[in-house]
């Protein structure tokens, strides 16, 4: 590792508002994707850690909910300034760690300091309401109080920018946090509770363990101080998470995957399109919940289409994303790799026809790190398993349909919600599609990733279990809502009896 990125050997839990070794002396090689060099040790903390964090978190928690919120918002917005002097650096080091090319790493990271900003606004917000009580002499409200406690887990694909879509609005509205990062890309955490260090958070208010979902993770839905989880990575894991919180009576709001598709009609600018698709099916190496990974064309295009996306794939460059003119990063680890390449086999067996690439780079180049060659399929049909499951690589799969209706259809029929996009220059087309397309977000003439963060993220069905991440939305998640009755007609006053 470049020690003027990063100086620690060895990454440190921050509990308390102390940087702490793990108590068992616990530690896992951190791996740069594109390279297979080890960057850092990260911590694989115990059940001991995750108690003295949630304790500290709840000490913390009392006096900070006291502090007004125009001025916990104070603490975002130095965390904005400070991630924007830094934005270079954490740019880099989240391509080293996670292998998304650099112009993407800049961008989750604006996304973060867009996020401190936003969140720093609602300092000055967080809305309630008051309305007329129904007696005589008295007012009633609704304000927004903080639960408590949240503990919040995140994963390695958006390491930054999903950590600041959970901690800043649960620190704005005065809840105190443990955070379980992904260990595949734990160096974002470090920096950000480092960020938050250094723009004056009050110790306890954030806590940052380290380690497996199996110990850390699991720990943390045991522990009866946090009352809230906020999720987002595998659907396995999220309704484990979820069962487990239900048996405990716990909040859970929960992200996760997506079989997001792009619709493509006969009277779509098709190089507008094919710029979608290959942005969002190949960007970030098919590596987000929002990745394009089904193309519904419309018959009449569909020969059209596939020769231009064809001929846009073969010049992709793929490699290690340091290199400013690399658009493809590498695949996260061995078993990414393992999967997507199952995942040929099975689109194989299935009958679709594979246009283009569906093997790893093993050669010259990327011979140390994770690569796999951008993969088209086409003449897919709606029940194969590739056009049903979420794959997390860069493959997509083609399947004709003869009208817009068929393609809601087909859109909607998979078990996730989570982005959806229609080509097309129609303008009933367009109000009909974003009526009837069954996602928690809709793009028209763009691809299916590039959620701006003061709108709700998040989507239906299998794709979370009815809460948004992001936007105002995302506050739903880190208060309650009290209701308060002020009564100052000096006598007792019995709602719905009284009223005359
Ligand atoms: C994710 O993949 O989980 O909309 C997050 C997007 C990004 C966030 C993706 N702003 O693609």
């Amino acid at each position: 590792m470049n020690k003027e990125l990063l100086k620690q050997e060895k990454l440190q839990n921050y509990i308390n508002g102390k940087w702490c070794d793990p108590v068992n002396g616990q530690y896992a090689d951190v791996v740069n994707p594109a390279t297979a060099e080890s960057l850092v040790k990260v911590p694989l903390s115990g059940l001991e850690e995750v108690g003295s964090a949630a304790e500290a978190a709840r000490k913390a928690q009392k006096e900070w909910a006291l502090v007004p919120a125009p001025q916990r918002a104070e603490v975002l917005y130095r965390v904005g300034n400070i991630m924007k002097e830094q934005k270079e650096r954490l740019s880099k080091l989240l391509t080293m760690e996670n292998g998304k090319v650099l112009e993407e790493a800049r961008g989750e990271v604006q996304e973060g300091i867009d996020m401190a900003f936003y969140m720093a606004g609602e300092g000055r917000r967080l809305f309630g309401q008051t309305t007329p009580a129904e007696l005589k002499d008295k007012f009633a409200m609704s304000v927004r109080a903080p639960v408590g406690v949240v503990g919040i887990i995140t994963p390695w694909n958006f390491p930054i920018a999903i950590a600041t879509w959970k901690s800043f609005p649960a620190i704005v509205a005065g809840n105190a946090v443990v955070w379980k990062p992904a260990t595949e890309t734990p160096i974002m955490a470090f920096e950000l509770a480092k960020i938050f260090e250094q723009a004056g958070l009050p110790e306890g208010v954030i806590n940052v363990v380290f380690g497996a979902g199996s110990t850390v993770g699991e720990s943390m839905i045991d522990q009866k101080n946090i009352r809230v989880i906020s999720f987002t990575g595998s659907n396995d894991v999220g309704r484990n998470i979820a069962a487990k919180c239900g048996q405990k009576l716990k909040k859970v709001s929960l992200e996760m995957g997506g079989k997001n598709a792009v619709i493509v009609m006969d009277d779509a600018d098709l190089s507008l399109a094919v710029e979608g698709i290959l942005w969002s099916a190949f960007g970030t190496s098919g590596q987000r919940c929002t990745a394009c990974s089904r193309v519904i064309v419309h018959e009449k295009v569909k020969t059209e289409l596939e020769e231009r996306l064809l001929n846009e794939m073969a010049g992709l460059s793929i490699g290690n994303g340091l290199d400013e003119s690399i658009k493809v990063g590498p695949i996260i680890n061995k078993n990414g790799l393992e999967k997507i390449k199952n995942y040929i086999e099975v689109g194989k067996q299935e009958g679709a026809k594979l246009l283009a690439g569906g093997y790893v780079m093993e050669n010259g180049e990327h011979k140390q790190g994770n690569y796999f060659a951008p993969t088209l399929f086409t003449d897919v049909t709606p029940e194969m398993r590739i056009a049903m499951e979420e794959i997390f690589g860069p493959v997509v799969s083609l399947i004709p349909v003869k009208s817009l209706e068929e393609a809601i259809e087909i859109n909607n029929q998979v078990e996730y919600g989570l982005s959806s996009a229609i080509f097309t220059s129609d303008v009933n087309k367009v109000f009909t599609a974003q009526r009837d397309l069954d996602t928690g977000i809709v793009y028209v003439n763009a691809g299916t990733t590039g959620a701006e963060i003061h709108l709700p993220f998040g989507g239906t069905k299998g794709t979370g279990n009815g809460h948004r991440d992001s936007g105002v939305a995302a506050l739903d998640v880190f208060t309650e809502w009290k209701a308060i009755y002020v009564d100052f007609s000096g006598k007792l006053q019995r709602a719905q009896i009284d009223v005359q």
